[in-house]
């Protein structure tokens, strides 16, 4: 079944091989590195991304257009001298055809640099401040951008007889793009912010914080925190009394991470956010994803950073099949642009002008299913652009 092509640029390379022992040993290794924070306060993040992709290989294969996929995992740590170092390596000593992974957005932007000089294609599967998809012509994105997972749930609260919102965001990058996109949806409906609060990546203490917002007594405290950091801000806000106080929490789906949100307790019940995947989504390929993904990973529910992490792999295999297995860089990227396909969140395009993704946005509210805490769906934004860069 191989065209001409496939068979020029998959055997070509080793004729003896192919013409003695057959596909297996004939096919050509490619490699796809992904750097992850496996370790420290973000690990749940690689934990996801290695799952997702590990089995996204198990159900489609490791053959793709006659070459054979390698993929290798390392661990950054979460430190951006790390990623960098790691990005070197495998881009220099292991000739990967492509990069992938960025759990935060420090690391995407201290790789960007290696893929633009090497033309090594770097597909985002986490890290969501807009402007990474602009630090290299190479970088595509599987994951979000704040942004885009913000302005949903500013509608939400407008509509919903909020008025006075206090904002509470991680101080780096996509936090600052949360603050500012959530400040600027919400104001133009007649919303106000009245206080935005800036918390530290590092360890956060949020006592102080909400001991602010508990004096000001707000109508709603929209919240940023990145996936992993959810469990420890929604413990304090429960301690501290805001649940009860009448401060509705609304926010981007980071805080009701699906990765810890059925161990946060029966508080979290009915708080409302917007974004992109939530493993409760109702679709057939959702819940084959998930099945299969539990089934491959017993105890783990996949999170929207599984969902990237999957998505990402298919990225590359269809680019791969669309290049007949050619690997350089700038064949690969242009092969992934304008690239649309149905994902377990719903139809997704990677936009061919901007590299980054269009995708549709849930509004969503904490719910018991069958006595597990789910990010139940009931409103759809559909087929939302980065709002910053548009289409
Ligand atoms: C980022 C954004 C990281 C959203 C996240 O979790 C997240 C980032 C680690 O761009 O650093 O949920």
């Amino acid at each position: 079944m191989l065209t001409r092509r496939q068979t020029v640029a998959g055997f070509g390379a080793l004729p003896l091989v192919a013409g003695l022992g057959g596909r297996a040993e004939a096919q050509e290794v490619v490699k796809i590195g992904l750097i992850l924070p496996m370790t420290g306060q973000s690990a749940s993040t690689g934990r996801q991304i290695e799952a997702a992709a590990k089995l996204y290989m198990a159900q489609n294969g490791q053959a793709v257009a006659g070459r054979r996929i390698e993929l290798i995992v390392r661990d950054d740590t979460g430190a951006a001298d790390v990623t960098r170092r790691i990005a070197q390596e495998l881009i220099v000593n292991e000739k990967v055809a492509a990069i992938g992974g960025f759990g935060l957005t420090p690391l995407a932007f201290a790789a960007a640099p290696l893929a633009t000089q090497s033309k090594t294609p770097m597909i985002v599967m986490a890290a969501a401040t807009s402007a990474i998809t602009e630090q290299s012509p190479f970088i595509v994105r599987t994951s979000f951008t704040l942004p885009q997972a913000t302005q949903p749930i500013a509608d939400w609260a407008a509509k919903n007889n909020i008025r006075k919102v206090i904002s509470l965001v991680t101080d780096y990058a996509p936090g600052i793009d949360a603050e500012k996109a959530f400040k600027e949806r919400f104001g133009r409906t007649g919303g106000e912010v009245t206080a935005e609060v800036r918390v530290p990546l590092r360890n956060p203490d949020f006592a102080p914080f909400l001991q602010r917002v508990a004096d000001a007594k707000p109508d709603a405290l929209f919240v940023f925190v990145p996936s992993g950091i959810g469990g420890q801000f929604v413990k304090q806000f429960v301690e501290r009394g805001l649940d009860k106080a009448g401060v509705k929490l609304i926010g981007t789906g980071d805080v009701t991470d699906d990765d810890l949100l059925n161990d946060m307790g029966d508080a979290i019940i009915g708080v409302v956010t917007s974004h992109h995947y939530s493993a409760a989504h109702n679709s057939s390929e959702n819940r084959a994803f998930v099945q299969a993904f539990r089934a491959a990973n017993p105890n783990m529910r996949p999170n929207f950073m599984a969902v990237g992490g999957y998505d990402g792999m298919h990225l590359f295999y269809e680019a791969l099949k669309k290049t007949n297995g050619a690997t350089d860089g700038q064949g690969l990227i242009d092969a992934m642009k304008g690239m649309s396909w149905v994902s377990p969140r719903g139809p997704i395009t990677i936009e061919a002008r901007t590299r980054d993704i269009t995708q549709n946005v849930y509004v969503r509210r904490v719910e018991k299913v069958d006595g597990q805490l789910y990010n139940v769906e009931f409103d759809t934004f559909e087929a939302v652009p980065d709002p910053i860069k548009g289409r």
